[in-house]
């Protein structure tokens, strides 16, 4: 089994997310606090360079070319994990399986960014003009850059 962990943090943001592979299933589970109600579009980022802050971690790991989709889609970006939802008291728990994502091999997320926005991610559909390539989630909130873990 392996296991991978990153930490998000901000001035207001403190998130702790863990991810754990068996086969081809990826477990991510944690929680996000300080944020929001409501949903907040969560992603896997290409890079795990965060020397210009979030930003460096450039767009939505992508290593088969396709849109920016919702989790369930085939088109999506295998970093496209949808959305987490916060509470009135500002805490999004997680608890997403995934089988796009994988901690093995040339596509592993090891060493990427997963970051939280600021707004929702409308999963492809929103008609924006950014919906097929970053679900017009808005700004980067917070990333951390995916460990391993024992
Ligand atoms: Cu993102
Ligand atoms: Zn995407």
């Amino acid at each position: 089994m392996v296991k991978a962990v990153c930490v998000l943090k901000s001035d207001v943001i403190d998130g702790t997310v863990f991810f754990e592979q068996s086969g081809d299933t990826v477990k991510v589970t944690g929680e996000i606090k300080g944020l929001t109600p409501g949903k907040h579009g969560f992603h896997v980022h290409q890079f795990g360079d965060n020397t210009n802050g979030c930003t460096s971690a450039g767009p939505h790991f992508n290593p088969t070319g396709k849109e920016h989709g919702a989790p369930e889609d085939e088109n999506r970006h295998a970093g496209d994990l949808g959305n987490v939802t916060a509470g009135d008291n500002g805490v999004a728990p997680i608890n997403i399986s995934d089988k796009l994502i994988t901690l093995t091999g040339p596509d592993s997320i090891i060493g990427r960014t997963v970051v939280i926005h600021a707004d929702v991610d409308d999963l492809g559909k929103g008609g924006h003009e950014l919906s097929k390539t970053t679900g017009n989630a808005g700004g980067r909130l917070a990333c951390g850059v995916i460990g391993i873990t024992q």
